[in-house]
């Protein structure tokens, strides 16, 4: 190994276990929260010096920690900082996989396109990227997905699934549920499902999701699901404030974005790996139709250019969108554009 070489992982290494031991700092400093302990407590539990723990802290200050020391007392975690980093993200995760690698960044054009490059070098399944912002954030068919700094979660998953493309296909409707189950849990607000890859709160999106795989011989090679959520936004550009919403918007109140991430992941590895194995959407199908914000309404359907309009009456146990037309026959949709008849926005 050249002397470069050498040094380079050297660098890894130590990043790794510093970056190891900011997670567990912060973990037992979250234990603790309000109360002191002292450098030497946290030396003693973790064996690391007191010179590397005072540097750990300053670094959770820098990333807007407020972390209170005082001679002979210690260290106490005042307030939590609303930060997505590895370190906050992780330190209280409870998924076995998904999110064990994380990749945090401040600015990249998209989530979606470092995990790609990455799926391309190698990168095992569950990796998680994430960033304070997307210069060119991407929505369906090459929109724009508006992703402002520090707002929101933007945010990628690296999946490998052994299955056909037409499995995966249901993929988004999936994710889209376990999204919105964790955003139920963490805010209690009535999230829905807006069929096949929105959620919407009262008919306006507060996250969209992209599923773009890569195939090769009818093989899938990867699948990157991104999820775009606008957390605490407060307000929009003129073009989206009529079809937009934000979890800050709905209660005036700020999330904590690294707790919605975790629920995130740790109900989507549980829904995944059912899925894998069974390749049924059967178990979740109540719960798709309990949260969709479709069913029973009145909608425009936008297939391959064309206007069709009737009503959505129930989703198939493949995923697919049972619309009755209005003369009566149904169709099934597997995907398209969907319109809610009436809804300001979306006509
Ligand atoms: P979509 O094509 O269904 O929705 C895109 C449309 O949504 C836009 O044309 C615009 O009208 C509206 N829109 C744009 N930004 C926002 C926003 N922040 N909130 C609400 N509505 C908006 C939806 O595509 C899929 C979005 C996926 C975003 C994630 S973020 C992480 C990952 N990286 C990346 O580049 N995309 C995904």
């Amino acid at each position: 190994m050249g002397l470069f070489k050498f040094y380079k992982k050297l660098f890894v290494i130590n990043r790794g276990w510093r970056n190891g031991m900011k997670k567990q700092i912060l973990q037992y400093l979250q234990k603790n929260k309000g109360g002191f302990i002292s450098g030497q407590q946290i030396s003693n539990v973790l064996g690391v010096t007191r010179t590397a723990i005072w540097k750990v802290i300053s670094q959770l200050r820098q990333e807007g920690y407020r972390i209170e020391s005082l001679p002979r007392k210690g260290y106490r975690l005042v307030e939590s900082a609303d930060v997505v980093t590895p370190s906050a993200v992780q330190s209280e995760l409870k998924t076995k996989w998904i999110g064990q690698e994380l990749l945090y960044f401040d600015t990249v054009h998209s989530t979606n396109d470092i995990i790609k490059q990455k799926a391309i070098d190698g990168a095992a399944q569950g990796l998680v990227v994430i960033s304070e912002e997307q210069q060119k954030g991407r929505g369906r068919l090459g929109r724009v997905w508006n992703s402002p700094k520090g707002t929101g979660i933007w945010m990628s998953i690296l999946l490998r699934p052994k299955m056909s493309p037409m499995e995966a296909i249901k993929l988004t409707l999936l994710a889209g549920t376990a999204v919105c189950q964790a955003l139920r849990e963490t805010t209690g607000l009535e999230v829905q499902i807006k069929w096949p890859n929105d959620l919407v709160l009262h008919g306006k999106k507060v996250c969209g999701i992209l599923t773009e795989m890569s195939m090769e011989l009818d093989q899938i090679e990867y699948v990157v699901l991104g999820i775009g959520i606008n957390v605490n936004t407060e307000d929009f550009p003129d073009e989206l404030k009529e079809i937009a919403t934000s979890l800050y918007l709905e209660r005036k109140q700020k999330w904590d974005r690294s707790a919605i991430i975790r629920k995130v992941l740790e109900i989507w590895e549980d829904v995944y790996e059912e899925f894998v194995e069974t390749l049924s959407l059967y178990s979740k199908l109540d719960l798709i139709k309990q949260y969709s914000a479709l069913l029973n309404k009145e909608v425009v359907v936008i297939l391959n250019g064309e206007k069709l309009i009737g009503e959505a009456v129930d989703i198939a146990s493949d995923g697919s969108l049972i619309v009755k037309k209005l003369d009566g026959s149904e169709i099934s949709v597997i995907s398209g554009e969907i319109s809610i008849r009436g809804l300001h926005g979306y006509v």
